[in-house]
């Protein structure tokens, strides 16, 4: 790759030789991180005068002593408890090489995952949640970002779809995978569903950058806001009726990637914890009378999801009913129209569909009722913005949650006389086929295209269909490249479509590292605006880095590494911070730009 071999890794791979046994060669920097935020539901009860209800405290302890969940050898061996200076924390045991995993050459899989697991007091059923729960539950995804690769969320089936749908509208700009899982079955019965929805949940938010709010259930990775609970006595208690599963986990976790949803976007992931709780679902039945629906939107209703019959309908010869939705969106209250039915979406195909336009209705088009409720709940909450631009929002697809008019719009792969010629020349003419080809060849013509700079390129390989998250045989992305050849223009362009500041290589480097190496202070600058940071060993590591640095008068290297988040007052290996390594070599122009390095808010370091 030509890129130095950093400082902090030769010293993880010299201290390889202080362990052990083969297992124990791997390494904290070669783990997975994931957070299990533990809020109660069924997978942690037990029973009681004869009914289940959460157990405090009991959850950590019994995982500890299921060999597929934890392992504890290798936590013995790796110092996991005094690394992590938690009890909480615990690993799984390492993949076994399945024949079928070897064959596909999932090296992935190898990783590790170490998840630490932050259990609330009281645990609730989920049907004891509140908008307050999701805020404190996305306040702590918010504060733990950026020492986790991905984040669990064990929670109770009853609510689980609008705890997932409000919480894919609260977190913006996500790059890191939150998984919402569960069970019908508590993990201390014999036959239970809440292990192996741990345990895949687990695998899937610590080896892949799914930048979405996700439920998990019964060997599906389903988005949050596509799900809906439709099964209380059965282990396959949720559908996705409008979306196919992001994943499935059968004999391999395969990714649908082309479904994952992109964040497309420069900024920095935040979690927007307003939320109004003014809205309201309101379902039509046959012989409604006119004064329910008036008493419903009485204030200070502000925002209500009519469930409609059918591709959007009501009645249009009920101008009692009517007028009274009328009344309300007149007077700001905002109505959006979703369907009763479980799969397909609404439409102005009818008459009795038109009247509720009409009427100022607004359509919901595909999405389930919890996703429009909690999707309300968000908007509704933006102070500062104005009614008009409220209903565009809830028109618009903000995660996902909608499927777009794709009329017209389709995938454009068999029309690319790049992918024809090969395919011809391959007698290949199927579009399974034509779809491996497009895989297996556009990451490393998109990495060709990233290490010339050549937007055009990248353009039309995106047209193609081809995802420009994808890594090289290596897990280089297009952004790694362009990160290293400085290429500030192009790693604008991959950030707004799709691109992730948080893959990493298989040398563990991320875009950030890269940026960093090959000193390209812009490109640094965007990637740290849009969330990227150092991870926790980097940081430990960065104190030596900064010394050395500093003892060779390396300005551009200290500044580059404290605008990547490096901490100046940070230790070197000896306990001795860049600043006293300076002073003790008598480099005064060094000790005087860290002081003045040292001054800079953090806010005018990181801003581009
Ligand atoms: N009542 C439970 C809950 O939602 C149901 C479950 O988790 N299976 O908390």
């Amino acid at each position: 790759r030509g890129a130095p071999l950093q400082p902090w890794r030769r010293r993880k791979l010299s201290s390889r030789n202080s362990f052990e046994s083969l297992e124990s060669l791997s390494l904290h920097s070669a783990e997975a991180r994931v957070l299990v935020i533990n809020t109660g539901g069924t997978i942690g009860m037990t029973i009681h005068d004869n009914v289940l209800a959460p157990k405090a405290n009991a959850f950590v302890q019994s995982l500890r002593k299921l060999p597929i969940l934890h392992d504890e050898t290798y936590a013995q061996q790796s110092c996991l408890y005094d690394y992590y200076g938690s009890e909480n924390t615990l690993v799984l045991p390492k993949p076994t090489s399945h024949p079928e995993h070897q064959f596909h050459g999932v090296s992935k899989d190898r990783k590790r995952i170490v998840y630490t697991i932050l259990e609330y007091n009281p645990l609730l059923d989920s049907s004891n949640m509140t908008t307050d729960d999701w805020g404190r539950i996305g306040k702590d995804i918010e504060k733990n970002y950026e020492n986790y690769d991905g984040f669990v969320i064990l929670h109770g089936t009853d609510t689980m779809a609008y705890t997932a749908s409000a919480l894919s509208f609260m977190c913006e700009h996500l790059g890191k995978p939150v998984i919402l899982t569960g069970a019908q079955v508590p993990i201390y019965e014999m036959r239970n569903d809440g292990r192996g929805n741990l345990l895949g949940a687990l695998m899937i938010a610590g080896q892949y950058v799914i930048p979405e709010v996700c439920l998990y259930f019964y060997n599906k990775l389903y988005r949050g806001n596509r799900v809906t609970k439709v099964d209380a006595g059965s282990f396959n208690a949720f559908s996705s009726p409008n979306l196919a599963p992001l994943a499935t986990a059968e004999v391999d976790i395969a990714i649908n990637w082309d479904t994952v949803w992109r964040a497309n976007t420069t900024a920095k992931f935040q979690v927007s914890t307003e939320l109004n709780r003014n809205v309201g679902l309101l379902r039509l039945f046959p012989g409604i009378t006119a004064a329910t629906v008036r008493a419903f939107l009485q204030p200070p209703m502000e925002g209500v999801v009519l469930e409609s019959y059918g591709s959007g309908n009501a009645p249009d010869n009920r101008p009692d009913l009517l007028e009274e939705l009328r009344k309300a969106t007149d007077s700001g209250v905002i109505i959006i129209n979703c369907t009763q039915c479980l799969r397909g979406t609404v439409s102005t195909s009818y008459a009795t569909g038109k009247v509720l336009m009409d009427a100022g209705l607004i359509t919901g088009g595909d999405m389930t009722p919890e996703a429009a409720l909690s999707k309300l709940s968000y908007v509704l909450a933006k102070k500062d913005l104005d009614l008009e631009v409220k209903k565009k929002m809830m028109s618009q697809n903000l995660r996902g949650e909608m499927s777009a008019d794709l009329a017209g719009a389709k995938l454009c792969l068999s029309d690319s006389r790049f992918i024809q010629v090969i395919a011809k020349t391959l007698s290949i003419s199927c579009k399974e086929e034509l779809e491996a080809i497009r895989d297996a060849l556009s990451p490393p013509l998109a990495c060709a295209a990233a290490k010339i700079g050549d937007i055009e390129a990248l353009e039309a390989l995106k047209e193609m269909g081809t995802n420009l998250c994808l890594g090289d045989y290596d897990g280089r992305t297009p952004l790694h490249i362009a990160a290293c050849e400085g290429h500030l223009k192009l790693v604008q362009y991959l950030l707004s479509h799709g691109a992730t500041v948080h893959a990493k290589d298989r040398y563990g480097d991320t875009p950030l590292s890269n940026a960093v190496s090959f000193r390209h202070k812009d490109v640094v600058k965007l990637l740290r605006k849009t969330g990227a940071h150092f991870s926790r060993e980097e940081l430990e590591e960065a104190g030596t880095e900064l010394c050395s640095l500093a003892a060779s008068g390396d300005l551009e290297g200290l500044e580059i590494w404290t605008l990547a988040g490096a901490n100046l007052n940070a230790p070197g290996y000896d306990g001795q911070t860049a600043i006293q390594v300076a002073q003790a070599v008598g480099k005064k122009e060094v000790v005087e730009f860290v002081v003045q390095l040292m001054k800079k808010p953090k806010i005018v370091i990181g801003e581009l």
